[in-house]
């Protein structure tokens, strides 16, 4: 994947005329690591998918406006394998995400470690699904 602005400009503009889940990317042309986000919130949806699964948050910002972050894991297959069954994730949950914002500044990040209400965590999987 072409590091360019250019080439990071056209997958943004891919990302937005798809929709976050259709898309396959290289992460770094995408993400941002320097940029980490720290954000909790209530899941109000869950998408399990290839080549990545998805789920939204409702996270308060500082004016008390609520805004709905989208985060980006790897695919079923590799989270399965990290420890996360299909009942991980629930819509209502309340969950802390680390991770690393979209280098276009939209509310997408993806996801390092996901930590529950009930103190678990569990890995991203990001790395195994490039
Ligand atoms: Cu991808």
């Amino acid at each position: 994947m072409r590091a360019s602005l250019l080439g990071t400009l056209t997958i943004a503009g891919l990302l937005v005329a798809a929709g976050p889940g259709q898309a396959h990317h290289s992460f770094t042309a995408i993400f941002d690591p320097e940029d980490p986000i720290d954000l909790t919130g209530t899941v109000t949806k869950v998408e399990w998918g290839n080549p990545h699964t998805w789920f939204y948050i409702d996270v308060e910002n500082e004016n008390g406006d609520i805004e709905n972050w989208a985060f980006e894991l790897g695919s079923s297959n590799h989270l399965l394998r990290r420890g996360w069954n299909r009942n991980s994730l629930q819509v209502g949950q309340l969950v802390t995400v680390l991770g690393s914002r979209e280098r276009a500044g939209g509310l997408i990040a993806a996801v390092r470690t996901l930590t529950l209400s009930t103190g678990e965590s569990l890995f991203g999987a990001q790395d195994e699904s490039q």
